[in-house]
């Protein structure tokens, strides 16, 4: 029982001392942060200052993507009214007509798009038909970013575009 006891009490012992060498070590790592986070924060910001510089450019590169995929989503989805519209009316719209007449009612047919929305650009997208890229057919397009003809920016509803 004694050797017991006493191997309890070197226990607490022990303990006390690994608690007390702990609280030590801890104030020694706390006192070690406080001494490096002026520095370290500078090194932070300086490297938030590096991503953030090639990340910026990265994002507005998708964001360029993205309005470029928007727009032939579009111009697929007003293809695709335009495809209803000859099947109600035996033919496309005209030059003259344009792709509102997809949004007019006429007769008992409902309109085929409830609006007819603008490109990525907010640049109104151009129709013609008969196509002059599409003969037989119509031409839907988009000037693209710089919102006129050619640039090589220009998104169409035919092959040679995408
Ligand atoms: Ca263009």
């Amino acid at each position: 029982m004694q050797e017991l006891k006493t191997s309890e009490q070197s226990h607490n012992e022990l303990s006390d001392s690994l608690g007390l060498r702990r609280e030590l070590m801890n104030k020694a790592s706390r006192h070690a942060q406080r001494g490096m986070t002026l520095i370290e924060i500078m090194v932070v910001i300086a490297i938030i200052g590096l991503i953030a510089s090639v990340v910026g450019v990265q994002v507005f590169g998708r964001l360029e993507d993205a309005q470029v995929e928007t727009s032939k989503t579009q111009i697929k989805q007003i293809s695709d009214a335009l495809e209803l519209y000859r099947l109600s009316f035996r033919n496309y719209p005209s030059t003259a007509e344009g792709l509102q007449a997809l949004t007019a009612p006429k007769g008992n047919v409902q309109p085929f798009m409830t609006s007819i929305p603008e490109d990525a650009w907010g640049n109104a997208f151009v129709y013609i038909y008969p196509g002059t890229q599409n003969s037989g057919g119509f031409d839907v397009m988009s000037y693209g970013k710089d919102g006129v003809q050619g640039g090589g920016d220009d998104i169409g509803n035919w092959k040679s575009a995408e």
